[in-house]
């Protein structure tokens, strides 16, 4: 058999790989994403957990949480998650049981999910750990465009641009294959400026690295405003004809004069004055935020101020010029538009529309005041989990939140309040070995389904391999939970034929997928949102003509930095920022049972600024404590001279005492309900392994 062309189980890269009957996988060199056949080492490796030796392979019950997990018949594992469904709704209500979905789903179970929900479970609960992700981005995109796309525009403009802007990402670990596109814009003349309080791998390509303390990007932004004004370059004849809000941002970027915004971020006047110049003066330009600038209590203002000065600089809606966010997840953006989000309906309709929910209603075949409201978002949901009025019993799809959700050592109290919890996974995660119920899935390369990559291009991920005996699909689950919980309408396990309901759903909301078919997608090699019926060609490059606002201008909005929630005082006297490192992927739960990525990075580590370690007496390879207000964690001393000295860092991937989300602070932005995981106040302490104390950092 030949190896079947699909696409990474993992970030939202979606780098084209094939995949062979031994799970062996090889690039795939027509994907523009990964073009010339580049994957990272999580890419190259994802076959092995296709033969995790730990893989769950049947359903696994117990009585009670406290019992060890027994192996179950299918028929007995589904019973019981209908039993307790129906115990729990007859006592406490529809609501009382919730979902929680992932981005890593396909559009077809995402749309599914979301679906059962509604009206299978007839529950206004249902949210994703897409929250923790780009939602603070979505929120200010929706804001100002009326439309929230990752990239403008497709990967292969990158190298056309004069000049990027990244806002807290680093690419070089978390879409390896990316910097190809950075490398051939750095060919042709084009400069990268990285915002980033670590000197990272990504900040290190950069022309230019604006090393700001944590949590100063609003400031930051609103000082490059001010200084595109006060030194021309911004397109007034663009302004007057596409936007909408000029005068009042003007107004409050007036009180960002550049020494000021050196003083709140750190980053020194020249350097503004250089971003600014390099930006402006660009015939094509980019401005791009990811996690760093977006997991705050103030995302969604943070990522309007870059938004700003986009729109400033004229780049929004001009060719090859823009402003995105880099999407995170496989799925990340698809996963956010088909409904598995609290307030939504497929299509990225809103559920508490009128208009939305008569249309949505009639494809899923029930009636419009059936289906439920607008439920809880997910770090409030997790919140209110076994709460006197909070869901009773909660089914996950596709997250880990032990370990991945803020504040984590609150969310595992909150689950074990359940009364019942059950989770889908191929792997036993430390949520899954929580629940009363596990439920054995399929893994990527066992099962076909659409992706929406970064770019807002939908792909097609394909079968490659039959799955293990004994393990079903997510649409085989929610199609039998459905059957037995009685749902009306049809489920089907057929990936295609969701898709094609997907299309109908999805028709005439904002992202339309009603023109595309997987036929298209292969032929084309993926197809861009909107599209709108068969006949159009997709929509590659967003804004040309229009925002997607009723006015067709976009809004620019005025926003104030506030800085983190928490500052560094006596007691946690510095920043702790969290992220990623290249060997793993997020709660870790797939990579930390692929061996060449154990092997990589094997444990959980701090960075320390050299300083600071010599302050606390501790060595690389020490062991300290980092704690907060939440917390404590525990963690090996990685000792480097690339992180500021009052900030300390920790990757998130690893489980137990070495959990960053342990410290995380659980505050919310206003608007998106996004985590503020990128900064919070810590202590450090070095550890005397023999008495267990030690001197304070
Ligand atoms: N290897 C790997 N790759 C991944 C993932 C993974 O888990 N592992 N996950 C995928 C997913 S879901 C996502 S969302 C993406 C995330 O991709 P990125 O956003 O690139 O990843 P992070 O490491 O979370 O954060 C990026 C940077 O933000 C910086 N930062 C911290 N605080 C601040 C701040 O206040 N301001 C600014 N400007 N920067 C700050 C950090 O130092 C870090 O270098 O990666 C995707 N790809
Ligand atoms: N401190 C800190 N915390 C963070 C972040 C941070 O930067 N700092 N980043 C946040 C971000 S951006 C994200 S996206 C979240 C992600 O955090 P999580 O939501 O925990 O993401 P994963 O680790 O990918 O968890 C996915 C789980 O679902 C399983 N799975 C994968 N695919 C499927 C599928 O198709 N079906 C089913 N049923 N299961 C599947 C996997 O085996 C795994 O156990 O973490 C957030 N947490
Ligand atoms: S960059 Fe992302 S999509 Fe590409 S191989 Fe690595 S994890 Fe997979
Ligand atoms: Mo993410």
């Amino acid at each position: 058999m030949p190896p079947t062309p699909t696409h990474c189980p993992y970030c939202a890269l979606q780098c084209g790989m094939f995949v062979d009957a031994e799970a062996m996988i090889t690039p795939r060199e027509d994907v523009p994403a990964n073009a010339g056949g580049a994957l990272c080492q999580k890419g190259w490796t994802a076959g092995e957990l296709l033969s995790a030796p730990d893989r769950v392979t049947a359903p696994l019950m117990r009585a009670h949480r406290d019992a060890p997990f027994e192996r179950v018949s299918w028929e007995a594992a589904l019973d019981r998650i209908t039993a307790e469904v129906g115990r729990v709704q007859d006592r406490h209500g529809r609501d009382a049981v919730a979902v929680f979905g992932g981005g890593g789903l396909t559009n077809e179970k995402a749309y599914q999910l979301g679906k059962f929900a509604r009206v299978a479970l007839r529950t206004a609960n249902i949210d994703y750990n897409g929250r923790f992700c780009m939602s603070s981005a979505a929120a200010a995109q929706n804001r100002a465009f009326g439309l929230d796309r990752g990239l403008p525009v497709p990967v292969t403009d990158v190298p056309e641009a004069g000049a990027i802007l990244l806002a807290g990402g680093n690419v070089a670990e978390t879409m390896p294959p990316f910097v190809r596109h950075l490398a051939a814009q750095r060919e042709r003349g084009g400069r990268l400026i990285v915002v980033d309080p670590r000197e990272t791998p990504t900040a290190r390509l950069a022309d230019l690295h604006l090393q700001l303390t944590p949590g100063t990007d609003l400031a930051l932004a609103n000082g490059l405003l001010h200084l595109a004004m006060t030194e021309g370059l911004i397109d007034e004849a663009y302004l007057a004809r596409r936007v909408s809000g000029l005068e009042a941002v003007r107004t409050v970027v007036n009180a960002y004069w550049p020494e000021r915004v050196e003083r709140i971020t750190g980053v020194p006047v020249p350097r503004l004055r250089e971003a600014v110049r390099l930006l402006g003066t660009a015939a094509r330009a980019l401005i791009l935020t990811a996690r760093g600038a977006e997991q705050h209590a103030t995302g969604t203002d943070t990522v309007t101020a870059f938004v700003n000065l986009a729109l400033g600089l004229g780049l929004p809606g001009r060719p090859g010029s823009g402003f995105g966010c880099l999407t995170g997840q496989g799925n990340g953006q698809g996963g956010r538009e088909h409904g598995q989000k609290a307030d939504q309906l497929p299509g990225y309709r809103r559920i508490d529309d009128p208009a939305a929910r008569r249309h949505v209603a009639r494809v899923w075949g029930v009636r419009p005041e059936d289906l439920p409201g607008p439920g809880l978002s997910a770090a409030e949901l997790l919140g209110a989990l076994g709460t006197e009025d909070g869901p009773r019993a909660l089914l996950v799809f596709g997250s880990n939140p032990v370990v991945s959700a803020p504040d984590s050592a609150r969310v595992e109290k909150r689950l074990d309040a359940l009364e019942f919890l059950a989770v889908a996974d191929f792997v036993p995660s430390e949520t899954a070995m929580r629940a009363d119920v596990v439920l054995p899935t399929a893994q990527w390369a066992e099962e076909t389904g659409t992706v929406t990559n970064l770019e807002g291009r939908v792909l097609l991920r394909r079968a490659a391999r039959p799955r293990p005996a004994g393990v079903r699909d997510d649409l085989e689950i929610i199609a039998a939970l459905a059957e037995r919980l009685k749902a009306p309408g049809r489920f089907s396990t057929e990936p295609s034929e969701v898709f094609e309901e997907l299309r109908a759903a999805s028709a005439g909301g904002i992202a339309d997928y009603s023109g595309i078919t997987y036929e298209r997608i292969v032929a084309e090699t993926g197809v861009f949102w909107p599209c709108p019926g068969e006949g159009h060609p997709g929509t590659p490059r967003v804004f040309l003509d229009r925002f997607a606002t009723p006015d067709g201008r976009a809004r620019m909005v005025p926003v104030e930095h506030r800085g983190p929630v928490e500052r560094p005082c006596a007691d946690y006297p510095l920043h702790l920022t969290t992220g990623r490192v290249l060997a793993h992927y997020q709660s870790g739960a797939q990579t930390r049972r692929v061996r060449a990525l154990v092997d990589a990075v094997p444990e959980a580590f701090v960075e320390l600024h050299p300083d600071l370690a010599g302050r606390l007496g501790v060595d690389d390879g020490a062991t300290v404590r980092v704690t907060s207000r939440r917390g404590s964690a525990v963690a090996k001393v990685r000792v480097c001279a690339t992180i500021r000295r009052d900030t300390v860092f920790m990757p998130f991937h690893w489980a137990g005492a070495a959990r960053a989300n342990l410290l995380t602070n659980p505050a919310l932005d206003p608007i998106s309900r996004m985590p503020e995981f990128k900064v919070c106040a810590v202590r450090v302490d070095a550890v005397d392994q023999d008495r267990g104390t030690g001197s304070r950092g």
